[in-house]
């Protein structure tokens, strides 16, 4: 490569890191569009921080990563305890400066975040900022799952839907595929690739759907033992729910969402079927068998617009499972990226050969054989985190994510 190609190439790359450092953010303020000090401040759940204190953490995490650690400032801000990750507990998170307030402080980080990518050594640094702005659409998912959760607690009336059909599966035959991802915009526990061999199975087309599920809840699912293990029927007698928490303005074919591991795993044996593991969801996602490669996305490595599937909050809410056939993998899978988190039967675990970055605290603290992997992004994950191969994880007792499932057998 001559030096001007290779000059012209990191321009462009600024440029682009740029552009998406702006737009992530665009996305993450305007979840603050209508929101009110109460709102900022307010702690919907005792396992999640108030919206205003990750919208602060935003700001923090780059002071950190980019100005303090790469550009060597020391830190000028007062926010330091308030939003570091582990200062604080989650219940001391409520005395939270205004919303104007804390976008000053995401300003002033910004700006000066944007004169140091001028001049950063991205040969050196191309990992972290990728990093960082999956950490801001990570921490965007948060504060939109938190708002819808605490529009759920205002009330709302529990419907019945029309029950629905039992689901169409695919055969996704025996051999081998490449699971992981390599790429520069890959999070640690994606790293590194490696070949998997899987049994023939059967995947679901589509995620399970609320018509589906309401089966489930008609046949007294919430109420039988036989269909629960024993820590999810232990979970269901203290948490005391019988339907989906996000069940309301959805219709018999939008995916389920807002459920446990628990009942995930409860719906599946009701069915004679399982979850997943991670393994078999993403060959069924990204594996192009003519080729014998592994695609982006299901359907290529371009993420075009949002005609391939639901995410990115551009319609704000689940659409219908079989809305996005142009977003199929190659096995005839759909909705596999976007519209509803899947679980998996999978605990979240390093690859073999993981190493952490950019600290053992992002992935590698929670392979504890407590947090179950989630795939596929919502209706609500951000571009930059959406693809086959991105892991989300969390306790089997959480359902305030987006999260539904498929099943196989
Ligand atoms: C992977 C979504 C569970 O939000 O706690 C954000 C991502 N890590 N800041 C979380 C994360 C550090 C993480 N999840
Ligand atoms: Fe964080």
């Amino acid at each position: 490569m001559s030096n001007r190609v290779a000059h012209s190439h990191i321009i462009d790359q600024r440029q682009q890191l740029k552009q998406a450092l702006q737009q992530c953010r665009q996305s993450t303020l305007a979840l603050f569009q209508t929101v009110d000090y109460d709102t900022f401040c307010r702690q919907a759940h005792p396992e999640f921080s108030p919206i205003g204190w990750h919208l602060g953490h935003i700001a923090y995490t780059e002071a950190l990563w980019i100005l303090e650690h790469c550009a060597k400032k020391t830190r000028n801000s007062e926010f330091g305890r308030l939003f570091i990750a582990d200062g604080l507990p989650k219940a001391d998170r409520q005395n939270l400066p205004t919303l104007t307030e804390v976008q000053h402080y995401l300003d002033s980080v910004r700006s000066q975040v944007l004169d140091y990518l001028e001049i950063a050594d991205l040969n050196q640094q191309e990992r972290l900022w990728h990093w960082l702005i999956q950490h801001e659409s990570q921490h965007s998912e948060t504060i939109a799952f938190v708002l819808e959760l605490l529009k759920v607690q205002s009330g709302y009336s529990v419907q019945d839907l029309p029950s629905a059909q039992p689901s169409e599966m695919i055969e996704i035959p025996a051999g081998y595929f490449e699971m992981g991802n390599d790429a520069i915009d890959a999070m640690d526990n994606e790293r590194p690739v490696h070949r998997v061999y899987l049994d023939t199975y059967w995947i679901d087309r589509y995620p399970t759907t609320c018509g589906q599920y309401q089966e489930f809840i008609n046949a007294s699912g919430y109420q039988n033992p036989q269909w629960w293990s024993d820590a999810g029927w232990e979970w269901l007698q203290q948490a005391q729910v019988t339907h989906p928490l996000y069940w309301q303005n959805v219709t018999s074919d939008s995916p389920v969402c807002g459920v446990s591991w628990y009942e995930a795993e409860a719906y599946a044996r009701f069915v004679g079927k399982r979850l997943p593991t991670e393994a078999e969801w993403e060959k069924a996602a990204s594996w192009d068998a003519n080729h014998e490669r592994r695609r982006t996305y299901p359907w290529g490595d371009v993420l075009l617009g949002d005609h391939q599937c639901n995410h990115n909050c551009t319609v704000s809410k689940t659409t219908p499972v079989d809305a996005y056939p142009d977003g199929q993998s190659p096995y005839g899978c759909y909705d596999m990226l976007g519209n509803v988190w899947e679980w998996t039967a999978s605990l979240f675990q390093g690859y073999p050969g993981f190493t952490y970055y950019p600290y053992i605290g992002y992935s590698q603290v929670y392979f504890d054989a407590q947090h179950y992997v989630l795939r596929g992004g919502s209706w609500v994950t951000r571009p930059w985190a959406l693809r086959c191969s991105f892991r989300n994880w969390y306790h089997p007792h959480i359902r305030q994510i987006f999260a539904g499932f498929r099943c196989v057998k």
